[in-house]
């Protein structure tokens, strides 16, 4: 099928080492795939575009061990293949999860052969696309011998889309991709998009924003508008969803919504949404018996409560627990799981400290089949944050990392910015929770109700996530919610060559792009040394959260005449004494607080001397000005793949690099003019004032 849209890493071109590719011939080009569930289409079908693709020639589909001279490849499962069972023991594949699998190399009747086998369906498919990455890498297979179930049970994608307007929330790609008006009929598209998703090991995906309600209610975010995501649940647009979970089904997927708290009065006709009314967790249970009616294999709810105008449980006095527990008890009986969003706030002199004050006291309250779902960081999604302080104080709580695969804050669809080396400073921050030793993405795989939930970047652009470069960001999400103890670099350099193709030269460029791009962001857009929230909010002449606007935010970067931070220490809003271990100390020391957290933590005067001398006014110019040298470098690096990467995504790219450099400039001028209004001192290599 000829589509008009780009295959991201799913390119299976055609491999060219001779040696490799009679190697794969033969024992791919045959393939003998068993004749079961609805994944098993889905194996076939990649199959049949994957090694066609990589192998150059249309491979042999069998229902039978094939009569080929050459070997073959097997699909499925122990109990109907002979092959299976003579190269995978029994115990081997009892002992893995729902979507594990095994991948082996054998030798079978005197021909070679590769296995691909599960205890399900969906660790067939998840093995199918392992397979595939392989060959698509250049990877040896004679010795295959893989064993892999994926860390965290909950790799969750959440689309904040817009179901009748087709508009995306803080997306940069175009339209929604879901199009409401002609559902139930599928587009192809939706099929595409499920294999993307599934290819990287994501299992679960949230249809509609948040937001499911225009928030015309005080507090409201006016920058939000016009959403009628909850209108979702009605029974007459539930075939809607229904056709959309037939598509996501098949790969794996399952499919969720966000509902409004207050469905019971918007979508039924009840007078109350207090969640300790009898008739409202009537109403839940009949819209949850109704909803698996339809969809048997429906994932669950998300919920966006008590924040940014949205509904919930504090409009009847009820905690989030109490709030959640309704929703988590209508869906228990047919293993359904609510995603219940930490991300509330309201005035208060420290924003930092109000998730935790708001969910800590509720640890060990919460339904089995709920799930607090974290942002990563206390604020939301800036450039960088320290990590939330929630991770590691929930223990008797399932709890999710919420990551923002879309780049609100870090130049949207505009400027390069992978998120993995983020993604991974988080994963690895030592919370202390249960000691010495409690990474964050060990807090995310212990049980069921575990795991990652992010942000989609996707929308009706050709290339998907607006920016090219951005498809990482989606690709690497998945690979991390799968095993978040791979590193970013690994991941991106996969990434790169399934992308770009196997050119070790151009997946070590790409690569060292990816890498150094989020450096360079922080340091244009924040100065580098803890400071945020300095972006444009406003609705006219610029780009709401793109442009920079530190004027808006005093109270967040506590800037003055004295100098510049806030103090999140004991003297002040003391949000670093929520951490455990060793955290509270060190943070709340600016000799050992973290040079890249300082200004998070403290308020210092503009001439105090950071470890190597230099001033904190001076530092935060240095780093602006080098930001922007980054960038102009990472532009330059990028010109000189002219000629090895395809024309169209070379240019494309190369495009949003100009525009970078230039808002880069805007960002750095800003921020440094704003620091000298206040500060009075020049920089010392005279870059500030600026002319
Ligand atoms: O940061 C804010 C975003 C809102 C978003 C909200 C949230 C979906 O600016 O656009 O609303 O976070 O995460 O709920």
């Amino acid at each position: 099928v000829v589509t008009d849209y780009d295959d991201c890493w799913l390119q299976y071109d055609r491999v060219d080492d001779p040696d490799r590719l009679s190697a794969y011939r033969r024992r791919c080009l045959h393939a003998y795939v068993s004749e079961e569930g609805p994944e098993l289409r889905a194996v076939r079908q990649e199959l049949r575009v994957g090694l066609d693709g990589l192998l150059g020639r249309e491979p042999h589909l069998w229902q039978h061990p094939p009569r080929s001279q050459d070997g073959f490849l097997a699909v499925g499962r122990r109990d109907n293949m002979e092959v299976v069972r003579h190269a995978v023991d029994a115990a081997e594949v009892d002992g893995l999860d729902e979507e594990g699998y095994v991948l082996r190399a054998t030798e079978w009747e005197g021909q070679d052969c590769v296995v691909v086998t599960a205890n399900t369906d969906r660790g067939m498919l998840f093995g199918t696309f392992h397979l595939l990455r392989l060959l698509s890498l250049g990877e040896p297979i004679a010795d295959l011998d893989v064993v892999e179930e994926p860390r965290a049970k909950e790799r969750v994608i959440d689309h904040w889309d817009n179901p009748f307007r087709g508009s995306v929330e803080r997306g940069y790609a175009g339209q929604s991709i879901f199009d409401w008006e002609t559902l139930p009929d599928l587009r192809e598209r939706y099929w595409d998009y499920a294999r993307l998703l599934a290819s990287t090991g994501i299992n679960g995906v949230v249809v509609n924003n948040v937001n499911t309600e225009k928030p015309d209610r005080e507090g409201a975010n006016d920058a939000i508008a016009g959403m009628e995501g909850w209108q979702l649940l009605e029974s007459e647009n539930l075939e809607k969803v229904a056709a959309l979970a037939t598509v996501f089904r098949r790969y794996g997927v399952r499919t969720f919504l966000s509902v409004n708290y207050a469905a019971p009065m918007l979508v039924g006709d009840l007078d109350t949404a207090d969640p300790l009314e009898d008739d409202v967790e009537a109403w839940w249970k009949r819209k949850a018996d109704e909803l698996y009616e339809r969809i048997p294999d429906f994932g669950g709810f998300l919920v966006k409560a008590d924040s940014e105008g949205q509904r919930g449980p504090y409009d009847y006095d009820r905690d989030h627990a109490e709030g959640a527990n309704v929703l988590g008890r209508a869906l228990e009986p047919h293993d359904g799981r609510v995603f219940w969003r930490a991300f509330v706030y309201s005035e208060h002199e420290d924003r930092a400290v109000q998730a935790y004050e708001t969910f800590e006291p509720l640890d060990g309250e919460f339904h089995d089949n709920v799930t607090l779902q974290i942002k990563n960081g206390p604020i939301d999604f800036q450039p960088r944050e320290p990590v939330s302080t929630l991770f590691g104080a929930m223990p008797e709580t399932n709890v999710a990392c919420e990551l923002q695969i879309t780049q609100e804050y870090t130049g949207q669809g505009v400027h390069a910015c992978s998120h993995l080396p983020q993604w991974e400073e988080v994963l690895e921050f030592d919370t202390h929770g249960d000691g010495e030793g409690t990474e964050v993405r060990d807090l995310l795989v212990d049980r069921a109700g575990e795991g990652f939930a992010g942000v989609a970047n996707v929308g009706e652009d050709r290339n998907w996530t607006g920016h090219d470069l951005a498809q990482l960001n989606l690709y690497g999400f998945g690979r991390l919610a799968w095993d978040p103890t791979l590193g970013s670099e690994e991941v991106t350099r996969e990434w790169a060559a399934q992308t770009f193709g196997r050119n070790p030269s151009v997946v070590e460029t790409v690569t060292r792009i990816q890498e150094e791009s989020w450096p360079a962001v922080i340091d244009y857009e924040t100065g580098g040394i803890g400071l945020m929230h300095m972006m444009y909010n406003g609705e006219a002449r610029l780009e709401n959260h793109y442009d920079p606007g530190p004027e808006e935010w005093p109270e967040y970067t506590g800037i003055a005449e004295d100098g510049i931070g806030l103090d999140r220490t004991p003297s002040g809003s003391d949000y670093a004494s929520q951490y455990q271990g060793p955290w509270p100390a060190r943070y709340a020391d600016p000799e050992t607080c973290p040079e890249e957290l300082l200004l998070f933590f403290h308020h210092l005067p503009w001439e105090h001397e950071l470890d190597d001398g230099t001033t904190v006014i001076q530092r935060l110019y240095d780093n602006c000005f080098e930001g922007v040298e980054a960038v102009r470098a990472l532009r330059e690096r990028w010109s000189a793949l002219a000629g090895t990467v395809d024309e169209r995504r070379h240019r494309r790219v190369a495009e949003r690099f100009d525009e970078q450099v230039v808002q880069a400039e805007r960002w750095r001028d800003s921020l440094v003019s704003y620091f000298y209004e206040y500060a009075g001192v020049p920089d010392e290599r005279g870059r500030v004032p600026l002319d």
